[in-house]
């Protein structure tokens, strides 16, 4: 099932997320609703806050929605940047609308999380999977891809964005 995704400036896309407790049906559903509400929204990750649920799961697939080789599920992730060396990208977010901006992070990661079967696993990464990554995260500590920039670009588009929803509802 595709769920609705939250959109800025929705707050509840500011909450920290809590650690999935335990690995139940219902996690298992979540999952799966998530690996296709990322595929039907071309994204090539998601995060559960971003479908309104506040849990620490996320899901990639960085061959993306025409493709989709397979999702990557990571529950309770722990995520360290290995080094100082950072990267400079272009990134989008699905809950943040029409916007695609240059973010720098950290150009390796290592992540330790459980699967779907409740087994620890870890994972090295660079290129376009540690930026996922970092983005995918951020989501589970509230922060957005907007949070990196600039304060005047970030004015600039809740300004556009607050514009665009009031001429929506009027
Ligand atoms: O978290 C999200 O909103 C998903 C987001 C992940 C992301 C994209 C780019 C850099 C970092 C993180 C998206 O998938 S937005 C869509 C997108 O950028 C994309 C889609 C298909 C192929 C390549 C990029
Ligand atoms: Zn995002």
């Amino acid at each position: 099932m595709k769920l609705e995704l939250l959109k800025y400036p929705d707050a509840r896309l500011r909450r920290k997320s809590e650690p999935v407790a335990e690995i139940t049906e219902e996690i298992r559903t979540l999952a799966r609703d998530m690996v296709e509400t990322m595929y039907a929204e071309e994204g090539i990750g998601l995060a559960a806050p971003q479908v309104n649920r506040p849990l620490r799961l996320l899901v990639i697939d960085l061959s993306g929605p025409s493709l989709r080789e397979g999702a990557t599920v990571y529950i309770n992730p722990e995520l360290e940047i290995l080094d100082d060396e950072k990267t400079e990208s272009e990134e989008g977010c699905l809950s943040v609308p029409d916007l695609r901006a240059p973010v720098k992070r950290g150009a390796r990661v290592r992540v330790k999380a459980l699967n779907l079967e409740g087994i620890p696993f870890t994972e090295e990464a660079d290129e376009v999977k540690a930026i996922c990554l970092q983005h995918e995260y951020d989501h589970l500590e509230g922060i957005l891809f907007l949070d990196h920039l600039s304060r005047l670009k970030r004015n600039l588009y809740a300004h556009k964005r607050k514009k665009l929803l009031k001429e929506e509802n009027s």
